[in-house]
């Protein structure tokens, strides 16, 4: 046998693997063994092979903590210039997210901070976002343009967010979001801003492979169905992934867009309609939550978690990580949140940031703790994995590595 990496042992596994019958894949006191960065053996302690561990290179023992897998936030903008602290203050005054956005702040403020910053400068602060969610056990990371929307400001972005993996030694996956808000100086032309997206900035960011998804913000106060469909179908047709930003303020006829373009995702969903909420199960189109902004915004009404449950639509749980609904630089907290404002279990929580999040990015060799799988790991200081749901505010991760090697 080869002899491997790294050994970590004395601990229990929360595998998530669909193919187990125990809750969260639960392996207790547990062995895993990495070879050429990835999970050469798993099981229970006393049936692993003999010599497994005095061959390796590196033995940890985990001192009966707890391993998942590696978390996967599928979903997030926390690539932009500036701050909205100062809107913060101004909806705790009164204003609405919505009053702020037409009176040209809120995503409008965040492009012009974007637009204004260097390439270093919206690296650098990326790489410090992404490092928050590496703290908390993040090895795979979604990161969205849509705060440049001119094409430079939109590439300058996606390449930032790569920069940003790089230096954090995580997986980014890159998606063009440029269907985000108007940009001023498309006012008054909207079939020129969404000619630029379509004849432009798609085809570009395809060629120079900077984005591996698409996505749109379909709503009253960003874009129309119509609109949304002619982006993300130019997408679809160059071979990227289709994400929808859907239904998140009002029912816009989002989630059964996302079902017809058969997208991976169609996020937000707090407005969903109950027929747009089942037409996601036909098309395999996962629901992802974002409980960070629902929060943030004080919103009241909740996804329609019982329908998507009732017909088998995978639910994905993500930070949505930006600067004006969403700051939120935690993955458990978006757990935590998932549960308590939106009823989710524990499990579902922790099934939502791993195996159903990797899909929605296109990966298959993540999400879950199987032989042949990367060795994205996370290691917790935590008696039952339910703490990861159940604590707010604390980080118990004592450990992270993406393809064996430590990045925490
Ligand atoms: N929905 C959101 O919650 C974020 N974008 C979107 O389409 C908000 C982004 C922002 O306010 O900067
Ligand atoms: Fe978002």
């Amino acid at each position: 046998m080869v002899s491997s990496e790294l050994v970590v042992k004395n601990c229990h596994i929360a595998t998530m693997s669909a193919g187990s019958a125990e809750p969260y894949g639960t392996i207790r006191n547990g062995l895993l063994a990495v070879s050429g960065g990835r999970i050469s053996w798993i099981g229970s302690e006393s049936a692993a092979p003999e010599g497994i561990a005095a061959d390796a290179h590196e033995v940890l023992d985990l001192g009966g903590g707890w391993l998942t897998p590696g978390l996967i936030d599928a979903h997030t903008h926390l690539v932009f210039g500036g701050n909205r602290a100062s809107e913060f203050e101004q909806r705790l005054g009164g204003a609405t997210y919505e009053e702020i956005a037409r009176a040209g702040g809120g995503i409008l403020s965040s492009v012009s901070a974007t637009r204004g910053a260097s390439d270093s400068e919206l690296a650098s602060s990326g790489a410090r976002r992404l490092g928050w969610l590496v703290d908390s056990g993040c090895t795979s990371v979604e990161i969205k343009s849509g705060y440049g929307l001119d094409l430079e400001s939109e590439l300058r972005m996606l390449r930032a967010a790569k920069t940003a993996g790089a230096d954090q030694g995580v997986s980014v996956s890159t998606t063009l979001l440029a269907a985000h808000a108007l940009p001023p100086e498309f006012r008054y032309d909207r079939e020129g801003y969404l000619d630029l997206i379509c004849k432009e900035m798609i085809p570009e960011a395809a060629r120079a492979g900077l984005a591996d998804g698409v996505d749109a913000f379909c709503e009253g106060i960003a874009f129309n169905s119509t609109e949304c469909a002619r982006v993300l179908e130019t997408g679809a047709d160059l071979g990227m992934g289709v994400r929808l930003h859907a239904d998140q303020l009002s029912d816009s006829g989002g989630a059964a867009l996302a079902a017809r373009l058969g997208a991976r995702s169609a996020d937000h969903l707090e407005y969903a309609s109950g027929p747009g909420a089942r037409s996601m199960a036909a098309s395999g189109t996962a629901a992802v939550l974002l409980p960070g902004a629902f929060y943030y915004l004080g919103e009241t009404q909740k996804p329609p978690v019982s329908t998507f449950r009732e017909h088998g639509v995978p639910i994905v749980v993500a930070t949505d990580l930006n600067p004006g609904s969403s700051p939120l630089a935690s993955p458990l907290l978006a757990m935590n949140m998932a549960s308590v404002l939106f009823g989710l279990t524990p499990e579902e929580t922790l099934i939502g940031m791993t195996r159903n999040a990797a899909p929605v990015l296109g990966y298959q060799d993540r999400g879950a703790l199987e032989i042949g799988m990367r060795a994205d790991l996370a290691a917790w200081s935590i008696e039952s994995p339910v703490e990861l749901t159940y604590w707010v505010g604390a980080n118990p991760c004592v450990g992270v590595w993406v393809a064996g090697s430590r990045v925490r």
